[in-house]
């Protein structure tokens, strides 16, 4: 059974206008990394083709995301009551896609020794799994107290991937050509500020509702809050990604064709 919501009309429109900026941003963004793949040298090629593909995944999932919003209600009175089971397997099928996807982008884009990057990218990997893998049963729970426990399971790989990436491009920093330092120095905050979005928004979605919001109000927020971070941490990412990629193909005297 599916906890049964009653929006405003502008409470459901904020979710569905965001839904449908989403769709049309990744769709967008899909779009531009296929096309500017040529300025970048081969050997950076693949973490923009993995942009490509992040986008691509999400811009579907968003697109059924927003479909099944406007399935899941029915409006009576300017009351928008939910009438039909809204999925989140959506969002955590595209995470369990994108998020091994985003975080092996980087380690490519670092281009460390061989064996160091293939360790880092199964460490990474396999921490992403446990975290999404043990987010949804918490994310579809009914009970507070399920929803609690796995939240803090989840967060137990959340803080390695953090951690792995706050310490260890922190130490490949000083290897790096100078124009990308400040590139990757700041990818680290954004992916600390956007990706640190998530387990807040996931604690909104407490049944009953969260930080003295009715549950209503409360869902609003974690389904905002996911969509902005979800534009954060894939398109803008990867334009920070492609920033790095271009000037690296620079420094090795790549002429686009
Ligand atoms: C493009 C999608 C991205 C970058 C998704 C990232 C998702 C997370 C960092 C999710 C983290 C969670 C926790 C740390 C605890 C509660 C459950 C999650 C899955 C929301």
């Amino acid at each position: 059974m599916f906890a049964v919501l009653e929006l405003s009309k502008t409470q459901y429109f904020l979710v569905y206008n965001m839904f449908s900026f989403v769709v049309a941003t990744m769709g967008a963004a899909f779009l531009y990394f296929l096309l500017t793949r040529r300025d970048v040298s081969p050997h950076h090629r693949l973490a923009v083709t993995m942009s490509t593909l992040i986008c691509a995944i999400a811009c579907y999932h968003y697109f059924r995301i927003f479909g099944n919003w406007k399935d899941a209600f029915t409006v009576k009175a300017g009351v928008y009551s939910q009438t039909g089971e809204f999925n989140e397997g959506y969002r955590y099928a595209d995470w369990m896609l994108t998020v091994p996807l985003l975080l092996s982008e980087l380690v490519l884009v670092l281009k460390l020794a061989k064996v160091e990057s293939r360790k880092l990218i199964t460490q990474l990997v396999l921490a992403a799994i446990l975290m999404i893998g043990t987010g949804y049963p918490g994310e579809v729970a009914t009970a507070s107290s399920s929803r609690m426990v796995w939240g803090i399971i989840s967060t137990i790989p959340f803080l390695f991937i953090l951690y792995v990436l706050f310490v260890r491009i922190g130490k490949s920093l000083s290897g790096q050509p100078a124009g990308t330092k400040t590139l990757f120095d700041a990818l680290r905050y954004i992916i600390i500020a956007t990706w640190g979005v998530y387990p807040i928004a996931y604690l909104f979605g407490q049944p009953g509702g969260f930080a003295g919001l009715n549950e209503s109000t409360s869902q609003v927020v974690r389904q905002v809050g996911y969509s902005l971070a979800d534009v954060l941490a894939k398109p803008a990412y990867g334009l920070i990604i492609i920033a790095i990629a271009v000037i690296k193909s620079r420094e090795e005297r790549y002429v686009v064709a």
